[in-house]
């Protein structure tokens, strides 16, 4: 999570693996598009300026955060991708609402996590109002979908550590 001493945009070059010849899926939400297209962006300018190409780069759209699950799920079984990024903004409401989107997306990309062998990534933010988002959107606390980025690099490094090592078939 960001906070006044973790800038979600900050990372350190020399120790995140190249992402040069990996595929990556983004399955981003339309629902607060403002946050969402801003997070979006941010994944795919951090993903190209660690080498992975534009062009091994696959990005959907689904209505909502919850459709995330589907989308995600998706990409998974299609076993095209080495990583997959979801991301969404959830912003509190007057009902508990909030609560089952969250709790929804964070079991249903969880559950992938175990099912798959490709990494999802939890790029949804979830806030009590929309300043907060903008905050972690680009603004004072930089743009977590920079950290997704920077995130998928990394578990991409690890899978293949596993499969060079044989844990993974
Ligand atoms: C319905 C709903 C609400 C109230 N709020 C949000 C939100 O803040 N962020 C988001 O991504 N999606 C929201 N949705 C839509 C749900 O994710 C989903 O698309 C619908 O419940 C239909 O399944």
């Amino acid at each position: 999570m960001a906070t006044e001493l973790h800038n979600l945009s900050d990372y350190d070059p020399s120790v995140t693996p190249s992402g040069k010849g990996k595929k990556v899926g983004i399955v981003y939400a339309e629902w607060n598009s403002e946050i969402t297209y801003a997070l979006r962006d941010g994944a795919i300018k951090t993903l190209t300026e660690n080498g992975v190409e534009q062009s091994d780069i696959t990005v959907m759209s689904v209505p909502g955060s919850f459709e995330l699950i589907y989308g995600a799920a998706q990409m998974a079984k299609s076993n095209s991708f080495d990583s997959i990024i979801a991301i969404g903004c959830v912003i509190r409401g007057d009902t508990p609402h909030f609560d089952y989107i969250c709790e929804g997306v964070t079991a249903g990309l969880s559950k992938l996590n175990v099912e798959y062998d490709t990494p999802v990534i939890f790029g949804l933010i979830t806030t009590n109002n929309l300043l907060q988002a903008q905050e972690r959107s680009g603004g004072r606390l930089g743009n977590k979908g920079d950290e997704c980025a920077v995130t998928a690099l990394h578990m991409m490094d690890r899978h293949n550590w596993l499969r060079n090592e044989g844990f993974i078939k």
